[in-house]
């Protein structure tokens, strides 16, 4: 029995590091690991047991051929070498016939370690092919919180173990940034409070001391209102103001639009209820606010994290001890990424695509259309929006698709080629986070099951099949590191810690704002020239938008014991999540005809899915919420939730809205066990 220390892979903030215990080459148990400072010995629900995910029965470990219809999931077992060959072949024969743009890759966050996250990027670089821009997760907060605060930098999250007030606003933190939390719950013994803002009472706002429930997308709008009422009751640090922001005369003119009553309108969130939640705020001695991802994926959402980020700025927050806010920590990490992203090797400028959009460019490329496809890391099939799209766009027979992957998904049944891929225990890498500032390294646990390759493996060998010369097609992945992190190989005490697997703190978070911010003009920007040149209003706003057909606003937020679509092959956690569910109001369901759980059928312009309906008042009416993103498999069904969402694109980053749509609900029309 030996223990390995690895990190957890998964598109998560917490990035834990895990102490893994192997017997005779299998993984038997997976522990957090008690001496790392963020993961503190604990491990969520997910990945407590993860060996059953290592060993799932729905583990692919060869390469195979379709030899079914597309989407049928009928498949041959072939040898790597033919994999490699055929598809070498057919992309020099299509590059020939059809240009190298009409090669793309669809590219996920499976695996989050720095090196096999992007190791396909120098290959397609090199290759020429179409590239991508934004992605279905945070771009609009990354672009949003940047125009505020300058970089992808905040309080450090175990510091609101100090605060006196906490705003978890748009987060479900206890399914999805659980360690955190954690943190805030020493404050709590000291009387600090908990204030969740969100359009649902999901599990975080449980344990809330005051819940708010407010109309989706109209964040901004709630801010301003506080603001308003900061600056009218004089709540403000006039000072701080002074030295640390610029544009406070002109926001403190434009607030005027922002009265209580008028946010009541706009978000539901009464007027007495702004004010109470603007005093607490301004009263408090250190507020700490952690903004979550959830709103910023809709039209407004770019808008919505910028107007928030704003707040601290009026009262100094980010200065006390406990205070400040927090969207990501991804800019605690000097890296070179040009490392692994390898730009330089783009023979000309290619075209970009919205990633977001698969199915729309599948479909509607009419000058080159995409001929061949790749994806990595990611199950496009379910967690793309408009998936009926992405389902047509995979169905064409003229196009080529080659998917690598760990698990026998959805979408590996529409490819032509499939290629095993290692789980993160059977590779390499290293980590950075972005819900804490520790840089982690991660030595395989166990060998490649089967014939399985990790990303770096697969596309470095795919290189030298088209006679890619160039050193990052043979580089042993280990030299990587010192190309990313020069300090690493550099700094002596740094070297040694990271090769004896010490986590390492590159950048002190603490000091991030000591100076001022990392802004154009070095302060806290209420007000943004650069906003204005790059097409929005320049000082925070709540921007109006077109509602669409349908009569409930439908929210897709994350499930607790799954991950994106990362758990579908782990039954006891399918077994713990139950069953696709819509979570809709009592009163909403009554006035169409459903009286009781069930199975309902929810439909909107673009296709129509079966969800068990639970009636709770824990939803406002007019919203519902379906959690998680499910196998078709483990649906009545078969299809996907994600038929129902739009790939509109968010205000900022080109990024997804897939809590921006509405859908109509009913009595299902079609036999489904009522259980
Ligand atoms: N258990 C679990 N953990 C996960 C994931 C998972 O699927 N399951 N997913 C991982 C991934 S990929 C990510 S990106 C992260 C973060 O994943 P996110 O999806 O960003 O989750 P949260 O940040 O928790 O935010 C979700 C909350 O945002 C709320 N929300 C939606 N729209 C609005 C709005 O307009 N206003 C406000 N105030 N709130 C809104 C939802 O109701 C929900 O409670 O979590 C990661 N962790
Ligand atoms: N309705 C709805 N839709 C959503 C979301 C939602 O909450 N609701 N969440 C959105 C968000 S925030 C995100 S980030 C996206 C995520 O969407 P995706 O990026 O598609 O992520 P997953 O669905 O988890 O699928 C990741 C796949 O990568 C595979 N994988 C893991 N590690 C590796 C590896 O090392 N190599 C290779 N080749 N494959 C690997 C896994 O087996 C898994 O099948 O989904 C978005 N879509
Ligand atoms: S999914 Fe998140 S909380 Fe769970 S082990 Fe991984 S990093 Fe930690
Ligand atoms: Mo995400």
């Amino acid at each position: 029995m030996k223990t390995v220390k690895t990190v957890c892979p998964h598109d998560c903030p917490d990035t834990c590091s895990i102490v893994a215990q192997v017997e005779e080459g299998r993984v038997i148990s997976t522990k957090g690991d008690p001496a790392h400072p963020f993961t503190r010995g604990a491990l969520c629900a997910k990945v407590i047991r993860y060996s059953e995910r290592i060993y799932s029965p729905d583990r692919l470990l060869y390469p195979l051929r379709r030899v079914g219809a597309k989407g049928e999931g009928r498949f041959e077992r072939i040898s790597w070498d033919e994999a490699l060959d055929e598809i070498a072949s057919r992309l020099k024969q299509t590059i020939q016939k059809h240009g190298s743009e009409s090669v793309y890759c669809f590219e996920g966050s499976g695996n989050m370690g720095i090196i096999q996250m992007n190791a396909h990027s120098p290959f397609f670089h090199k290759l020429g092919a179409s590239q991508g821009r934004g992605n279905l997760c945070s771009p609009a907060a990354d672009v949003g919180w940047n125009y505020t605060i300058g970089a992808m930098l905040g309080s450090r999250p175990e510091s609101v173990k100090q605060t006196d007030l906490f705003l978890v606003w748009g987060s479900n933190m206890a399914s999805s940034n659980m360690h955190m939390l954690a943190f805030f719950k020493e404050a709590k013994k000291h009387g600090a409070q908990m204030i969740v803002i969100d359009p649902y009472k999901n599990r975080t706002a449980k344990q809330a001391d005051w819940y708010i429930p407010i109309r989706p997308g109209t964040d901004a709008a709630l801010a301003l209102g506080m603001m308003h009422v900061l600056v009218e009751e004089g709540l403000i640090n006039q000072a701080y103001i002074e030295k640390y922001t610029l544009g406070f005369p002109e926001l403190s003119e434009s607030l005027a639009d922002y009265t209580p009553e008028r946010v009541e309108q706009i978000t539901g969130v009464p007027a007495e209820d702004v004010k109470r939640l603007a005093r607490m705020y301004g009263q408090a001695r250190a507020p700490f606010i952690r903004i979550g991802i959830g709103v910023s994926r809709s039209r407004r959402g770019g808008m919505s994290i910028r107007t928030i980020s704003c707040l601290p700025g009026l009262v100094g927050a980010f200065h006390k001890t406990g205070g400040g806010a927090l969207m990501f920590t991804s800019g605690a990490f000097p890296i070179n990424m040009e490392a692994i992203y390898r730009t330089d090797l783009l023979p000309r400028e290619t075209r970009i695509l919205d990633n977001v959009r698969l199915g729309y460019n599948l479909m509607n490329q009419d000058v080159s259309p995409i001929k061949c496809l790749f994806v990595t890391g990611s199950n496009p099939v379910l967690s793309c929006p408009d998936a009926g799209m992405v389902r047509n766009g995979l169905l064409r027979e003229d196009l080529f698709t080659v998917v690598h992957e760990q698990f026998m998904t959805d979408t590996v049944a529409y490819a032509d080629i499939v290629l095993p891929a290692t789980t993160s225990f059977e590779s390499f890498d290293v980590f950075k986070s972005y819900g804490h500032t520790y840089l982690q390294k991660a030595e395989p646990v166990i060998p490649p099951l089967g014939e399985a390759r990790s990303n770096y493996d697969l596309y470095t060998a795919l290189g030298r099949r088209m006679g890619y010369t160039e050193d990052i097609f043979s580089k042993p992945i280990r030299d990587l590191v010192w190309d990313l992190f020069p300090s690493l190989q550099t700094n002596e005490t740094l070297h040694d810690d990271f090769q004896q697997g010490k986590t390492i703190e590159l950048f002190n978070i603490d000091d991030a704002f000591a100076d001022g911010f990392p802004t154009p003009s070095g302060k806290l920007e209420f007000y943004s020239e650069q906003m204005k040149k790059d097409g929005y209003p320049p000082l925070p706003t709540y921007l109006e938008v077109d509602e669409e057909e349908g009569d409930l606003h439908l929210l897709t937020p994350p499930a607790h014991f799954t991950l994106n679509t990362s758990f579908g092959g782990v039954e006891a956690l399918r077994e713990k999540e139950g069953k696709p569910t819509l979570q809709v109001h009592p009163v909403d369901a009554a006035v169409r005809g459903i009286e009781e759980d069930g199975w309902i059928e929810v439909y909107n312009q673009r296709g129509s899915v079966q969800l068990w309906a639970r009636l709770t008042d824990e939803i406002p009416p007019g919203t519902a919420v379906a959690e998680g993103v499910w196998w078709s498999r483990d649906t009545p069904d078969q299809k996907p939730i994600n038929l129902l969402t739009s790939d509109r694109l968010t205000d900022m980053g080109w990024g997804s809205t897939l809590h921006d749509n509405r859908i109509s609900i009913r009595k299902t029309q079609s036999k489904l066990p009522q259980e």
